[in-house]
């Protein structure tokens, strides 16, 4: 079972709760874990990576499987981009299909972006979810 092994919906809007908390208090956030996954101080699965973005494995995985595409720029929220951040966010989005077809998800998959509270975002490194491998659902929770 992939899907909530550890805790669950509600430990996941929990801690998007506290995260965003957190972006209220402090205004622009510190560097997030993501940066490390970068920088490789913190190890992570990562599959892709190339001047603008890396790909790495989800280490709490929603499908079978579950990768994110996160810009090198640590750009917080997908509410915060503006029009410079155009071609940066049309190469996330390419990156993501060409690896979703890699990955082999020929069937289809979701792509999602959280922001925010009511968007249940954790961490604060604008990141694109790539989830696959199962039938998913719609609407979403
Ligand atoms: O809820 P949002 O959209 O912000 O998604 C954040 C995602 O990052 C979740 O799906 C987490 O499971 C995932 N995540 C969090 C950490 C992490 C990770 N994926 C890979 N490796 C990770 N490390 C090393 N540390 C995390 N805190």
């Amino acid at each position: 079972r992939c899907a909530s092994s550890s805790g669950g919906h509600d430990d996941e809007v929990s801690k998007a709760e506290r995260a965003n908390r957190a972006q209220e208090i402090y205004g622009t956030q510190p560097l997030t874990i993501f940066s490390k996954i970068i920088d490789r101080t913190i190890p992570a699965d990562i599959f892709y990576e190339d001047k603008k973005c890396v790909a790495f494995r989800d280490v709490n995985p929603q499908a079978p499987l579950h990768f994110l595409v996160i810009p090198k720029t640590p750009i917080p929220r997908i509410s915060e981009v503006t029009e410079d951040d155009k071609e940066l966010l049309g190469h996330l989005l390419v990156t993501a299909s060409q690896l979703a077809k890699k990955e082999g998800l020929d069937e289809g998959y979701r792509l999602v972006i959280n922001d925010g509270k009511h968007g249940a975002q954790s961490v604060y490194h604008l990141h694109i979810h790539v989830i696959g491998g199962r039938q998913m659902g719609w609407p979403p929770g």
